[in-house]
């Protein structure tokens, strides 16, 4: 009677085993790289203690096997991650039951974004610095990124680049980022590049004569902002 019983519960494990491997979730879980996901927590009904989940990110990494089930994850990357959750119980009939549960997890990429800095009021000849930041929600992207000082000339060296303008003009200098999956992100800073105090030196139509003052007449001159 006894080897029966044991015979029965063999096999109840055996049958919860080959049948309990179903898609308990029809919908895929979807979200953007970076996020928390949020995912069911499987309940194969019944009165089992001693509950377990094992959650397998399909990223190579799980959540080994927990008393309380650690259900949410964050992906370093966009992709299609197949999630298998594990489910162990103490059957009330005195046997270990495990369940197994699939999940597609469909993870979309994000831009990176680029922050290059403050706006600056700088002179013809002066060494601007320059302080940018990238960043992108999926910490596995990897990233490039190019600085555009709009006077022809580019860099992609350092996101704290020096840079010095020959001539006296408004800049949009501007920080391009790219991930490995198409995303870019940009960011625009002006720069206003006025002649250097001291230097008078005339400059055709870009001077004009304001005034004179003091008894010997002298001359005056302001520059027009642009
Ligand atoms: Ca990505
Ligand atoms: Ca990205
Ligand atoms: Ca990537």
């Amino acid at each position: 009677m006894r080897a029966h019983k044991l015979a029965l519960a063999i096999m109840v494990v055996l049958v919860a085993q080959v049948f309990g491997a179903y898609d308990a979730w029809s919908s895929p879980i979807s979200g953007d790289e970076g996020d928390t996901l949020l995912f069911p927590v499987p309940d194969p009904g019944g009165s089992y203690t001693n509950e377990r989940w094992n959650y397998s990110w399909g990223d190579g990494t799980s959540t080994g096997w927990q008393s309380t089930p650690v259900n949410s994850h964050a992906y370093g990357d966009n992709g299609d991650y197949a999630v298998h959750v594990q489910h162990m119980g103490w059957h009330p009939f005195g046997y270990w039951e495990l369940h197994d549960y699939y999940y597609d997890a469909t993870v979309a990429n994000v831009d990176p974004s680029a922050n290059a800095g403050p706006d600056q009021d700088v002179t013809v000849g002066q060494l601007v610095l320059f302080g940018g930041s990238i960043s992108d929600p999926g910490w596995l992207d990897t990233l490039h990124y190019e600085w555009d000082f709009d006077d022809g000339t580019t860099t992609g060296a350092s996101l704290s680049p020096t840079h010095t303008f020959a001539g006296v003009g408004i800049y949009d200098v501007t920080l391009t980022v790219w991930d490995d999956d198409g995303g870019v992100g940009s960011d625009t800073v002006v720069i206003r590049c006025s002649e250097a105090q001291g230097d008078d030196s005339p400059e055709s139509s870009t001077w004009v004569l304001l005034g004179f003052t003091g008894v010997v007449g002298r001359v005056v001159r302001r520059r027009w902002g642009r």
